[in-house]
């Protein structure tokens, strides 16, 4: 094989990765847990776990409100976590990330608090039919108030975007330009930097969802120039409801709040109310202080495996999960060249239905995700209703691809 454990293993070291990871030790139905749907989320390194723990054990207080010690700590940590994913993206400061609930929420923010104030009948918004649903419907939504109109990008057959008619489809009337850094579908990696560029010639804002990119690439928003960019913390080895919005610093002072309420105002009278700036405009009531917190130390265990690393692997993994996968006669859903494509990998095994694989692979220990993985538009391309995926991480070894491979197997054997 041209790709063996030896190339996955010197990019990380993947058995004292998955000693910090408590999880890894279970079992289900009586076999090693084969973790293979980290796209869907992530696990979390005893680390990240101990950070939640230790906030509500030590710190735990309402951020930004308290004068009192506990309020001041718990207001830090927050804060402290903010600037660390700032560093983290390549951000110019830590008031251009905006805490959200990950990418739905910070997607959802952009299309009602930017596109709504901005987007007026005539303008288009270019998306790709690579999208996830959210990088769709919240833009379907602002076009209901707005009266701006819908464009996409097409696919090629091998599950790239067709850039061939983008000329014609990116023009002056385009004002935003939404667009994933990695389907979760297909496993594409986007040009984004050709894209940006592109986009900004034409004027358009761009809006990119890095839900899947950020957890395995190092990610430069200035270098790149995007003006947006969404990501979920629990895809990226922190707590669920964590994540956040990089906003370029004079779009976010020009974009609405989505949410109003305490602690995103200045002052408030009986007919209005004037904001704060950015970020706290953004953060109307209690946030997630104690899962933000957890991102910081999921950012930090990350930047220290380095982010170099966590794409080797994921690249080294991948192209030995493709070619096995081929091997067994696996039908492969796009790109199957390992360096424009990340590791989640969509197929259909014969003749058996995603949904009995996943049924069958999960009584021999094997987690794989079946459906249509909130990306519609893209089955419709291909002409199937769902596929089976396998997703990798920073903890998935080749012995565990070789355990869907074996799992496989049965799975035929069941249904023959
Ligand atoms: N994809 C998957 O199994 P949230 O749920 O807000 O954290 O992320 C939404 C989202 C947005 N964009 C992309 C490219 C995504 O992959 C996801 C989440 C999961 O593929 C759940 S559908």
């Amino acid at each position: 094989m041209a790709v063996t454990e030896g190339a996955a293993a010197e990019t990380l070291d993947v058995e004292r990765v998955r000693a910090d990871f408590p999880i890894l030790a279970r079992e289900v139905n009586g076999r090693p847990l084969v973790y293979l749907d980290s796209a869907a989320t992530s696990h979390k390194p005893q680390r990240v776990i101990d950070a939640v723990a230790d906030f509500y054990a030590r710190h735990n207080a309402n951020a930004h409100r308290g004068i009192h010690t506990l309020g001041e700590e718990a207001t830090e940590l927050y804060e402290d976590a903010r600037a660390r994913l700032a560093r983290f993206f390549g951000a110019p400061a830590p008031e251009t990330i905006v805490f959200t609930r990950g990418t739905t929420e910070s997607i959802n923010l952009v299309a009602q608090g930017w596109g709504r104030t901005v987007l007026r009948e005539g303008d288009e918004i270019l998306l790709t039919e690579m999208e996830h649903h959210s990088n769709i419907v919240p833009w379907q939504m602002t076009v209901e108030v707005t009266g701006a109109r819908l464009r996409y990008i097409p696919l090629t057959d091998d599950g790239l975007l067709d850039l061939s008619g983008l000329d014609a489809l990116l023009t002056e009337r385009t004002k935003v330009l939404g667009v994933t850094g990695m389907s979760n579908a297909l496993g594409t990696i986007t040009p984004l930097a050709e894209l940006i560029a592109a986009a900004h010639a034409v004027g358009a804002v761009v809006v990119v969802d890095a839900a899947q990119l950020a957890p395995h690439h190092a990610i430069d928003v200035a270098a790149l120039d995007v003006d947006f960019l969404a990501f979920s913390g629990h895809k990226m080895l922190g707590p669920t409801s964590s994540g956040g919005l990089y906003g370029k610093a004079e779009l976010l002072e020009r974009m609405a709040p989505m949410l109003g309420g305490g602690e995103m105002i200045s002052e408030v009278f009986h007919d209005h109310a004037t904001y704060k700036s950015p970020p706290y405009r953004f953060e109307a009531g209690t946030m997630e202080v104690a899962e933000q917190v957890g991102l910081g130390a999921a950012v930090a265990y990350l930047q220290e495996l380095g982010m170099d690393a966590v794409r080797a692997h994921e690249r080294a993994i991948t192209a030995y999960a493709l070619e096995r996968l081929a091997e067994a006669g696996a039908t492969i859903y796009g790109p199957t060249d390992p360096a424009i494509r990340g590791g989640a990998v969509s197929f259909w095994y014969k003749d058996v239905h995603p949904h009995d694989l996943a049924q069958i692979l999960n009584e021999e220990g094997v987690a794989i995700r079946a459906g249509h993985h909130c990306a519609q538009l893209v089955m419709r391309r291909y002409g199937t209703p769902a596929t089976a995926r396998a997703s990798f991480y920073v903890y998935t070894t080749t012995q565990e691809i070789d355990a869907l491979i074996a799992a496989l197997a049965t799975a035929e054997a069941i249904f023959a």
